[in-house]
């Protein structure tokens, strides 16, 4: 296979309601969007890399300007066998796991359809009901929290995760615990939270929660191997986890008992296959974070969601949970009982609405 052309794109999408984290506020997401060329055939893929470098170090621009000064010259005229060798041709670039999954997962999408297969089986995925559970942003008070955590029980999902921040998170979980004593509840806290802060997080273990999601700095994975030494509620990295070598170390050193393996985070589907790959031996289980995508990050992140080891609830839900309209069809559909049946479709098994695609267009760039 060869890459023809690529096109570059951003489109605007705006969120149903704001959604709300320790570092951001956000509404009007923006959306980068890889169309791949491969021999005739359209992939799609999603850079998740956002308007700042607030969760990660990569932003929009940067993505864009990486795939397209020195991703696109490496692959361009390059003769592939499969899209399993564009992560290793990438590796002269260091680091920029965002931009360079944002053409691999496109790769992906694209081989597969040419070959008549779902994506998810071509990356060898046997799951066919994945759970699902939602992230649920910083309300105003308790009273907001408590109803939407009521809403998305009552809609079938099997976890709820809230966003902390210093301040509420003890009385958030109270409330939570007093009113929901029985469900899966786990808590993000986006590297809030700092080593002073052990005595309060030791405090979480009241709650019986599954996990506290990236209490610390997202660089730090040695502080979250001490503070994982005073807790028994298991810390699940997000933030600290770009590479297969990151996941080693932090397992190694007990720094996390659970990872949230997004897919862009580390470099698209190869990358993200090796590590859950490494955690399945390790018996440390994984599931799919979220970045707010728009159906054809979803579509991916479902597709990923299926290798064996994604044992637990991911933050992949239902495209009406974030959008009137999503940009594939059909859009992601939850089944009552909390689940997400992988699409039977070639490819990323999601067809992108062009017309609404090109609607939303703020640029777009052909790279041939
Ligand atoms: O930390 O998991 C996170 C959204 C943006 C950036 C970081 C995170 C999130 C979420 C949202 O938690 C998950 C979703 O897509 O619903
Ligand atoms: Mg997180």
């Amino acid at each position: 296979m060869k890459v023809k052309s690529v096109c570059l794109r951003e489109i605007r999408m705006t969120l149903l309601a704001p959604f709300e984290t320790s570092f951001d506020r956000v509404q009007e997401r923006r959306v980068f969007l890889v169309e791949a060329n491969v021999d005739g055939v359209t992939g799609w893929g999603e850079p998740t890399a956002g308007a700042h470098p607030f969760y990660s170090p990569e932003t929009i621009e940067t993505a864009w300007h990486i795939i397209r000064d020195f991703a696109w010259p490496i692959l361009r005229d390059k003769k592939l066998s499969s899209a399993a060798e564009v992560w290793s041709l990438l590796g002269a670039i260091r680091g920029h796991n965002m931009a360079k999954a944002g053409i691999e997962t496109a790769l992906w999408d694209a081989e597969a359809k040419m070959r008549a297969l779902p994506l998810w089986k071509l990356l060898g995925g046997t799951r066919q009901e994945l759970p699902c559970g939602v992230s649920i942003g910083i309300k105003k008070d308790l009273s907001e929290l408590e109803a939407a955590v009521e809403k998305e029980l009552a809609a079938g999902y099997q976890r709820i995760k809230i966003k902390i921040k210093p301040g509420r998170e003890t009385s958030e979980c109270e409330r939570l615990r007093e009113r929901f004593p029985k469900i899966r509840l786990m808590v993000d806290a986006n590297s809030a939270y700092r080593r002073e802060d052990f005595p309060l997080l030791q405090s979480l273990e009241r709650f019986y929660l599954m996990m506290i999601e990236q209490p610390l700095e997202w660089d730090d994975i040695y502080s979250h191997a001490e503070l994982q030494k005073l807790l028994k509620t298991p810390i699940c990295l997000d933030e600290c986890i770009h590479s297969f070598s990151d996941a080693r170390a932090a397992i190694d050193l007990g720094a996390c008992r659970i990872i949230n393996v997004k897919l862009c985070r580390v470099g698209g589907h190869t990358a993200a296959r090796r590590i859950h790959d490494l955690c399945q031996e390790r018996s440390v289980p994984v599931w799919c974070g979220g970045m707010l995508e728009s159906g054809i990050g979803r579509a991916h992140n479902i597709a990923m969601s299926t290798l064996p080891n994604f044992t637990l609830p991911g933050d992949v839900s239902a495209s009406k949970r974030y959008w009137t309209e999503d940009i594939i069809e059909p859009e992601v559909t939850v089944s009552p009982q909390g689940i997400i049946r992988p699409p039977s479709g070639p490819g990323i098994g999601f067809e992108p609405r062009r017309d609404l695609i090109e609607k939303l267009t703020l640029r777009k760039e052909v790279l041939s």
